[in-house]
């Protein structure tokens, strides 16, 4: 595979973070992928969201699977770790370097065949474990990579370029998610930045699971009519429930909402995720109340975005596993040897 690198040059009025770097310092290669795919608007805004975090590249992990979505890493973070591991086998992988190293931000790209068909029970078991990560689904309803067959978060009835229906009813991730113990749960549209990039800057301060489902349109093969995975179909009918600000501790909170339609929650970091409510009965910090929506919503055609769920008191497995604070490579042989009397005791008790 050969890769082409972006010219450095940039203007030097371009603003720079904490890090005295602009937003190109946080580019990649230059896109593979069709004119048009959704896909590349939401590397765009990882690069936007890393760039107004100043999260220096060199402490970020990325990690993919196989597909168009798996192929972005290469598109963003050029100074970063990455791993384009199997297809539907990121999550092992991301598990494994999480375990190893607590102490770097990890980006999860998937696809919704590399997670919803061949993935699934890597999906469901990374999200019960509770991967401190941010792991993002780039869902356009087709194997875009092998030409457009059907994935499983298809919907029924939505057709092919052809015009096939689709017979099955689809997998929703970001339900799955929920049910099943992910802390931080959102779902958003690739040609929405103002609703994408905050809710990536919140998954990324999260500690613990965060999963976002982002509609992301395949031109090629899923942007006519009949598909609901379409650009048209997506700005027709989505309804966005909470929003999320995420507000770094450096800036002032501005008060700019109206009384009772935000709620400030605290980050481990300091800094405030501000909940905006769109709908005055949607209570984000309930599995329940998410879960109902979703699937009230589902059943009249509508999609619903923004952050879907919270858990603002989340375990991750580090917590859960009692792991040690440093990175494994980074202890000695005294750390890592618990010398010959405890592990005989330890062979002893599996004997
Ligand atoms: C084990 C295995 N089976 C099948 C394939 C063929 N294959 C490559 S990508 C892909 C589907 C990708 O779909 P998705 O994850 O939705 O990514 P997209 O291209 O739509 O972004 C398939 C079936 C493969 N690479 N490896
Ligand atoms: S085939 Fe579809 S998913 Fe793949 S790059 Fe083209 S538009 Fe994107
Ligand atoms: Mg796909």
């Amino acid at each position: 595979m050969t890769f082409v690198a972006k010219p450095k040059a940039h203007h030097p009025k371009l603003p720079r973070n904490e890090l005295g770097l602009t937003r190109r310092d946080y580019e990649g290669a230059v896109s593979t992928l069709c004119a048009g795919c959704g896909h590349d608007s939401v590397s765009a805004a990882i690069i936007q969201a890393c760039h107004e975090l100043s999260v220096p590249a060199h402490r970020v992990a990325k990690l993919s699977g196989i597909g168009c979505s798996s192929k972005t890493p290469t598109y963003f973070l050029g100074k970063s770790h990455g791993f384009n591991s199997v297809h539907g086998r990121m999550p092992s992988v991301a598990t494994g370097a999480n375990m190893a190293n607590r102490e770097l931000y990890y980006i999860g790209i998937s696809g919704d065949g590399d997670s919803a068909s061949i993935g699934l029970g890597q999906f469901a078991h990374i999200v019960r474990r509770r991967i401190n990560m941010t792991y993002v689904v780039d869902n356009n309803g087709t194997y875009g990579l092998t030409k457009g067959q059907f994935s499983a978060t298809n919907d029924k009835g939505s057709t092919s370029k052809k015009g096939v229906p689709n017979l099955y009813e689809p997998i929703d991730l970001a339900m799955m998610a929920i049910q099943i113990g992910a802390t931080f749960v959102a779902r958003s549209f690739s040609g929405d930045k103002e609703q994408l990039v905050p809710l990536l800057k919140a998954a990324l301060k999260h500690e613990g699971f965060a999963f976002l489902d982002v509609i992301s349109p395949c031109v090629a093969f899923n942007n006519h009519d009949g598909s609901t995975k379409s650009y048209e179909y997506v700005r027709g009918h989505s309804s966005a429930m909470a929003l999320a600000d995420l507000i770094p501790t450096r800036d002032a909170i501005e008060v700019d909402y109206a009384p009772g339609a935000a709620e400030d929650v605290a980050m481990p970091d300091g800094s405030t995720l501000r909940l905006r409510k769109l709908r005055e009965d949607y209570d984000p910090r309930s599995r329940v109340t998410a879960m109902d929506t979703l699937m009230r919503m589902n059943e009249k055609g509508e999609i619903v975005t923004g952050l879907l769920f919270l858990d603002d008191n989340p375990s991750d497995c580090h917590e859960i596993l009692a792991t040690v604070d440093e990175p494994l490579a980074s202890l000695g042989e005294a750390e890592l040897c618990p010398g010959s009397e405890r592990l005989e005791t330890i062979n002893a008790a599996f004997r």
